[in-house]
């Protein structure tokens, strides 16, 4: 019987798929945006940065770009070629890989001496394996969709699991 397995997959994909839905936006610098002479590391600090989620880099193109370095480039200011920048002024990265990223600004002595670089670590979407469980209060209050996230899921994982029950 096929249906046994769809039940499966569609409970499964129930449990999931908010996680993705829920993907956050950060506006790196938010009101500041891309600019030199503003902490990012400051900024990125407590921010939950998931696969998935997206960041904005807003900026005027004609004083910055963006550009995807390693951590040695990053920490040395090492400036790829022209051709590998983001530079339309409103880019959007999506965090598809966990790990950590490092961005910088290419435009004269941003990253050297106004440093304008931006360094995340990004967590693995599915990070805390099942079952899901609350966040404590305690933790970064953006969080928010975060609790939301995990409470829905852990309904989803009681009612996925009471189907199964009766399925099997
Ligand atoms: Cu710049």
């Amino acid at each position: 019987m096929a249906s046994k397995q769809m039940y499966v997959v569609l409970a499964v994909m129930v449990v999931i798929l908010p996680s993705v839905a829920l993907a956050t936006e950060y506006v790196v610098g938010d009101d500041k945006g891309w600019t030199p002479n503003f902490d990012y590391q400051t900024w990125a600090a407590g921010k939950d940065f998931t696969v998935g989620d997206n960041l904005v880099f807003k900026y005027d193109a004609a004083f910055h770009d963006v550009f995807k370095v390693n951590g040695t480039a990053f920490k040395d200011c090492i400036i790829p070629p022209a051709n590998e920048s983001l530079n339309t002024g409103n880019d959007i990265i999506t965090l598809v890989t966990p790990g950590r990223k490092w961005y910088i600004c290419g435009k004269s002595d941003h990253c050297a001496k106004g440093g304008q670089k931006l360094a995340i670590t990004v967590s693995d979407s599915l990070a805390p394996a099942s079952p899901p469980q609350w966040r404590p209060e305690a933790e970064a209050p953006n969080s928010a969709n975060g609790i939301v996230a995990a409470g829905y899921q852990a309904l989803m994982v009681g009612i996925a699991a009471i189907v199964l029950m009766i399925m099997v």
